[in-house]
């Protein structure tokens, strides 16, 4: 961080991104969640007080698609999931203050309270849009309902987001030759009535905000060149049941993104209920407020997220702290290709220890660059400088933070026959 003043003189908030629960904890998360953990025992050895929050993001197609997918409701995916981070979280010494959900009614109506706010100062706005309707499915298509050509760099494209190309988010409506994800029918276009938060309203704002805010290049940069390049109102709203209720209007929802990152309050006052604290000290007070979150979705937290505070009277972010890509074994992070490492089936259920997992992350290269996951390195990293050392054996086991055994069943992997892992994750 430019900073790197710590202690601080005031109680410092740390969050990390929210895991969509859609599926199980895999390498891609522990990029952010490693550091973050890493960061927040340094600012306890430091003497620095620090609350450190997380939870599960429960809304939106991430949820309903895989819900959708195995026939269940959205409700059952999200509870299932839920509790594999709850429980999973802390198996690799991981250790949140609170661990929240979006769905929590605490966060429903902490949401609500702030699309007030903002409606009450001006900044949300109706408008009645044409958009893509799938006539077979019967419903409007939403983010990834919704399969297309990305209009800014040619690459297959998600409603919402340019997964696969340039990773920009996509407003409804963008996607050019778009087709339902789910039955393939060429969609027709009807009219239906959104709310729009006056992004634009905020550029000055934003321009002087993400000049001082600290945390990594990575975030500050890429939020600067995006306001430099002119922004636009923002659609928060989307036409499906499950998610949080647009105050006012039944049959609409908030984007996922608008409640997503309010968790990180409902999480807060989650721990402030449970422990006597005080959430408003973070949001509404002098404490400090870090959020680490993956280089992928910095376009939400430094643009959206504070435009949304700063109109709703909240205080913004001191730092975002944005990581580096993921690769595994040298290919682009990706679930639907194979290119993933799941952390419970792929390492924990195979009596690999979670600490060397934890220094693989930690130490294979700079928070920003990215990071490689390759079985043979990782064999090679153990041995040679886990286990090969002297100071590993002669502190042995209590030296271990999650108070594990030493990575002793580690130091016999070898690299050449690979993980010994039910379901291979290497296609
Ligand atoms: N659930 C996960 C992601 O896009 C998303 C983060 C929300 S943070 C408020 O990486
Ligand atoms: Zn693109």
């Amino acid at each position: 961080m430019k900073g790197h003043k710590f202690p601080k003189d005031k109680p410092v908030l740390v969050t990390c991104g929210l895991p969509y629960v859609n599926g199980p904890c895999h390498i891609a998360h522990l990029r952010t969640y490693v550091p973050a953990d890493i960061f927040v025992r340094l600012l306890r050895k430091l003497g620095q007080e620090v609350v450190f929050v997380c939870g599960s993001d429960t809304h939106g197609t991430p949820i309903t698609v895989k819900a959708e997918e195995e026939g269940v409701t959205p409700g059952e995916i999200v509870a299932r999931y839920h509790k594999h981070f709850l429980d999973i979280f802390p198996r690799l010494g991981i250790i949140f203050d609170n661990y929240g959900s979006t769905d929590d009614p605490l966060n429903h109506r902490r949401t609500q309270q702030i699309v007030r706010a903002l409606m009450e100062n001006g900044y949300v706005y109706a408008k009645t849009l044409r958009l893509p309707y799938c006539p077979t499915c019967k419903r409007f298509l939403p983010d990834r309902y919704l399969r297309g050509t990305c209009p800014y760099c040619g690459a297959q494209a998600r409603g919402d987001e340019c997964d696969q190309g340039c990773g920009r988010y996509l407003e409804p409506g963008e996607l050019i030759d778009p087709r339902c994800s789910i039955c393939g029918t060429k969609p027709e276009m009807r009219e239906t009535r959104h709310y729009f938060l006056r992004l634009t309203a905020f550029e000055d704002f934003l321009r002087g905000y993400l000049k001082q805010m600290d945390g990594t290049d990575i975030a500050r940069n890429y939020a600067l060149q995006w306001v430099e390049k002119g922004l636009q109102d923002w659609n928060i709203t989307r036409n499906l049941d499950w998610g949080v209720k647009f105050p006012g209007e039944e049959g609409l929802v908030l984007y996922v993104w608008v409640d997503a990152p309010i968790g990180y309050i409902s999480s807060t006052e989650e721990w402030a209920q449970r422990t006597g604290g005080d959430w408003e000290y973070f949001w509404k007070g002098p404490g400090y407020l870090i959020h680490f979150i993956g280089g992928d979705i910095v376009y939400h937290h430094c643009l959206f997220w504070p435009a949304m505070l700063k109109g709703a009277g909240y205080d913004v972010p001191y730092a975002v702290v944005a990581s580096g890509m993921v690769r595994v074994e040298g290919k682009i992070f990706s679930k639907s290709r194979g290119y993933v490492i799941w952390v419970e089936e792929d390492y924990l259920d195979n009596g690999l220890d979670p600490d060397a997992l934890r220094y693989y992350v930690a130490s294979y290269t700079g928070h920003t660059r990215d990071l490689d996951f390759s079985w043979a390195t990782y064999g090679e990293k153990v041995n040679k400088e886990l286990v090969g050392t002297s100071a590993t054996s002669s502190t042995g086991p209590s030296s271990s933070p999650t108070g594990t055994t030493a990575p002793c069943r580690t130091a016999r992997w070898n690299p050449r026959s690979g993980p010994r892992s039910k379901r291979r994750s290497r296609p």
